[in-house]
């Protein structure tokens, strides 16, 4: 397509209930809504077009090194200005945007966002979804739910027992240090050990955990994400040998390469593809390809998507090689009103839209009431 107007918003989104993990504790989604204009060559000449993408970076750089107010920055000061100045060179397209921008290190979220935005404009002028543009055939995704630490047990079990009368087929539960072992034991200790279970730990231990890590194994976890700091992959690959818990990664994983470096030592068996942490789906995709290929499990991983986010999640997880469920809840699950039509849970899963594009409609009129800053890049 070619670039005509990048509209870039900055929200700030209530949440339902505070969110809390080993890093830190989110009261609202501080994320940054892309809007691009251009157009795309038809038949009978350019087509106009416009596209929605949206920014998994949190307000703060502790999940990663992005942070809301950097990417906004990035995408202002690098980003869209080194895509327009691409397009007047050579045609630009969503398959092309990540070597376009591949000499900008890092960054994975911030390039993630326009990207989407460049692939959504591209599929909705061609009239075709996500979901078949990626070649995923199922129609619905199985929905499980990421669960923040709690302030206390009998709150973790108020809120799981929730979640679990909601429909959802998987429960993951928010770990650190002293807020491990007993959540966990209390969970299966009251639902049972036919409730799917796994644990996130955001990078909260080192290696010198792993006696007390080992623990986790009589609770017949699915898998335990992220135990080990992001550099960590030999460490994980040592961890790995000393439990019967499969270990996922997460923030380890920021790209393809990455993946398969993970896959090579040993560090992974099972991986949690975020389009957003791996500069975008695309990325996200030869992810999953390649992990199929070498019989290792992925799941879809997520950012506290809005509806824009939620609905390119759920075609990319509907691919056959996501045997996991995703942490791809309903959108009640962190908002009380999404800025798209809100995706609702239905006998445990989340319908696959099936528009053009990621098939949602962004409202304009609810994301300005949530809008604290609008650019035009
Ligand atoms: O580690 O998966 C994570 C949210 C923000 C940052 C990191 C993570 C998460 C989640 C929630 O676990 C996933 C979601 O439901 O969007
Ligand atoms: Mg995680």
């Amino acid at each position: 397509m070619h670039i005509e107007s990048v509209e870039l918003r900055e929200l700030r989104i209530p949440l339902v209930s505070p969110f809390t993990t080993s890093f830190s504790t989110q009261l609202e989604r501080n994320t940054l809504v892309l809007k691009v204009s251009g157009t795309t060559d038809g038949p009978n000449g350019p087509v106009e077009t416009v596209g929605w993408g949206e920014c998994g970076s949190l307000s703060d750089p502790y999940y990663n090194s992005e942070y809301t107010a950097g990417a906004r920055a990035m995408l202002r000061e690098y980003l869209v200005p080194t895509l327009r100045k691409s397009q007047s060179d050579q045609p630009l397209s969503a398959e092309t945007v990540g070597s376009v921008l591949h000499h900008v290190v890092g960054h994975q979220m911030s390039k993630s966002a326009i990207e989407m935005a460049i692939l959504d404009a591209e599929l909705r002028a061609r009239g075709q979804s996500f979901a078949r543009y990626l070649g995923a055939t199922r129609t619905r995704v199985p929905s499980g739910v990421s669960v923040g630490i709690q302030d206390s047990i009998p709150q973790l079990l108020e809120t799981v027992g929730n979640y679990l009368s909601q429909g959802y087929v998987r429960i993951k539960l928010k770990i650190k240090p002293g807020w491990d072992i007993a959540p966990v034991a209390a969970v299966r200790k009251e639902f049972g050990y036919d409730v799917p279970l796994q644990v996130d730990a955001n990078a909260a231990y080192t290696l010198v955990d792993a006696q007390l890590l080992r623990r986790l194994d009589e609770f017949a976890l699915l898998l335990i994400e992220q135990p080990l700091a992001e550099d960590d992959l030999v460490q994980h690959a040592k961890l790995a040998q000393s439990l019967s818990t499969p270990i996922c990664l997460d923030e380890s994983v920021e790209s393809a390469k990455d993946a398969a470096d993970a896959i090579t030592l040993g560090a992974a068996s099972v991986i949690n593809i975020k389009p957003s942490r791996v500069g975008g789906y695309l990325e996200a995709k030869r992810i999953h390809d390649l992990a199929s290929a070498h019989g290792i499990a992925v799941w879809c991983g997520g950012m506290l998507e809005t509806g824009i986010g939620r609905a390119a999640n759920a075609a990319l997880a509907a691919l056959d090689g996501f045997t996991l469920p995703g942490d791809i809840s309903a959108s009640d699950r962190f908002y009380k009103e999404d800025i798209t039509e809100p995706f609702v849970i239905e006998d445990g899963h989340i319908a696959v839209p099936q528009g053009p594009g990621f098939g949602v409609t962004p409202r304009e009129d609810v994301m300005d009431r949530f809008t604290v800053g609008t650019e035009i890049l």
